[in-house]
Parts: C-alpha cells; structure tokens; sequence
C-alpha cells in the first residue's frame, strides 16, 4: 500500500512521502519499552502492524499479555492481540521483576478493560499468518524468542516465507542478566539458537547499542509537551523505568531497547550495522544464553545477522516525538 504522510501542522515531510509500508508482526512481553514499540508501530505512517502477540519474559504471560490489552485500549490501537508461550523451550523461567515491577508495566495505572486476546494461539497466528502472506511480513520481536522458535519447530515450511527478523536481543559486549546474556535472550537460550540458526534474514538490536537510549528527564518533559494520550503514557512508563534502570543496572535512567527495531524499519540510516555470525551459547555453563558476535570474522563462517553498533540519538528521539505526535 502506497500512504502518504504529513506533519502534525499537515506539511508533507518528504521523508515520508510516499512509501511501501512494512508489514510487521510484533512479538513481545510488555514491559515498559514494549509498550513504547507498540506506540510507535501502531502509528508511524511507515508501519503496517498486522497483529501483537504476546509471550512471558518481563514478567509471566498471563501478566505480559493484559499489559499488551492494556496499551491497545489506551492508544485505541485496533489491531489483533494473541497470548503464546508461557514458558521456555527449555530452561526455568525467569522474569525481570526488578526492573519492570510486580505487573511487569509498573507505572501508569489502567482502568478495567473488558478488551479480550483473539482465541488463538499466537504460534498458530504466527504460522497461519506467514502461509498465507506473499513473503513480505516482518517478524519482530523483542521479547524472548520462544514464540518464534516454536513456530519454527512446528511449521518449517514458514522459513522462506519470512521477509526477515528484526529482534531486540543479546549484545556484542556485556550482558545484563549474567556477564555474558542478555536478558531476552537468557530467558530463553535454546530459543534464540532456533532463530539465528534459521537461515532467515536476521537484524539483531542488541544492549550493545539499545543501553545508549536511555530515556532521560529532559527527553520525557520534551515528549510530555505533545500534550496527548501517548505522551502521557510515556512519561508514566519511563518514570518507572529511569528509577529501577538506575537502581538494578546504574544506567543514568532507562533505555527503550525494543523500540530501535521499530525505528530501524522506519529508517535504517539512524543506524550503523555490521554483518556478523552471531552463535547463541546453549552449552549450560557460564556463557549461557550468551551471544558471540564474531566481529572480526575469526571464524571464517558467512554472517547470519546485520548487527546494530551505533546509533544516532538525537535522530531517533526525533523520531519518537514525530511518531507520538501523531495521536491526538
Ligand atoms: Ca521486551
């Protein structure tokens, strides 16, 4: 489909102008940066947002998936939302309750909402789905890989029909849920092992690059100034975050990982990518859950992830405020 899109004061940008929209599947476990992917996806002219669907990691899936009802109904976002995994392929299940809260949303505070999850299957959507798509559908996830991989594991035949995958996991460097994981892909290793030896085309945002977004005070006063529902629920969101980010990881405030992927399909040339074979460690022993980027090609084997390394900040918060401009 061919949009057009305008400016808050109705002036063609010209970035913008006219353009394929991306179709995408977002897959995630809200979780405060979640709920700000959902925003941006939802709204940016750019985006096709076919359906969410839902999977345990922040917190338990039967929190994760009302947090995703709950930004729906709020934004007034009309697209379909399905519960999948509520548990690893493998491993225990972990949560990150320090940082995201009891809920796994700490923060703003939802009135009752009567808004219902499809009665499917996310894997079963995820499949269905890609069957019948022409091979253009962009799978996105930003939560643990479990609903992925299992689709995967259930229907191969949705490998070539996947576009790509643009994922918010694991790191070049330091992890945050051990000193090798990263947290999405800790909570669900053998997942994330499914995925990148998949063959499909990987774009992988990992905390290398996402633990620069950090959400500062003065980012959240500038988008409280769009004066709208969105921007409302960000400030509520990040408030929570920027305190427990600081506290559990001593970052200056929270970042909103996941929602580079939304902002890397809406425009790549915020980004510097590098082409790495990326091996998930399944092996069970310190470096579990662990992803080794080989950056320098020591391994001689043919890349399988276009790997976020830099990121140009005032670029992207550009482009959330845009975005969240967009609701009224
Ligand atoms: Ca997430």
């Amino acid at each position: 489909m061919i949009v057009e899109c305008y400016t808050e004061n109705n002036n063609r940008t010209g970035k913008f102008k006219t353009m394929n929209r991306t179709k995408i599947i977002l897959d995630c476990d809200p979780g405060h940066d979640d709920a700000i992917a959902i925003m941006i996806a939802a709204k940016h002219p750019a985006i096709e947002l076919l359906g969410i669907t839902a999977v345990a990691g922040n917190q338990t899936l039967d929190k994760t998936l009302p947090n995703a009802l709950n930004v729906a109904e709020c934004l007034g976002i009309d697209v379909p939302i399905y519960g999948g995994m509520s548990l690893p392929m493998v491993r225990d299940q972990i949560v990150a309750e320090n940082i995201h809260g009891v809920s796994g949303m700490d923060g703003p505070v939802f009135p009752p909402n009567a808004r219902k999850a499809e009665p499917i299957h996310a894997v079963t959507y995820i499949i269905n789905t890609l069957l019948e798509s022409d091979g253009d559908i962009t799978l996105v996830p930003v939560g643990p890989l479990s609903n992925i991989a299992m689709a995967m594991r259930m229907e191969p035949r949705i490998l070539p029909k996947i576009k790509q995958i643009v994922l918010m996991g694991g790191s070049t460097g330091h992890g945050n849920a051990t000193a090798a994981a990263e947290f999405n892909f800790y909570a669900d290793p053998e997942a994330a092992s499914v995925v990148f030896r998949s063959g499909v085309p990987i774009v992988m945002m990992g905390l290398n690059l996402t633990d620069q977004t950090i959400c500062t005070p003065d980012i959240i006063e500038r988008i409280k100034k769009t004066d709208n529902k969105a921007g409302k629920l960000f400030g509520e969101l990040m408030r929570f975050t920027l305190e427990t980010q600081r506290i559990h990881n001593g970052l200056a405030a929270g970042p909103v990982h996941d929602v580079t992927c939304i902002a890397y399909l809406i425009d790549p040339s915020i980004f510097e990518m590098k082409e790495m074979y990326v091996q998930i460690d399944t092996a069970g022993s310190a470096g579990y859950g662990g992803s080794f980027c080989d950056s320098w090609g020591c391994s001689k084997k043919k890349a399988n992830a276009l790997v976020g390394v830099s990121i140009d900040l005032d670029r992207f918060w550009n482009l959330i405020e845009e975005t969240i401009r967009y609701y009224h």
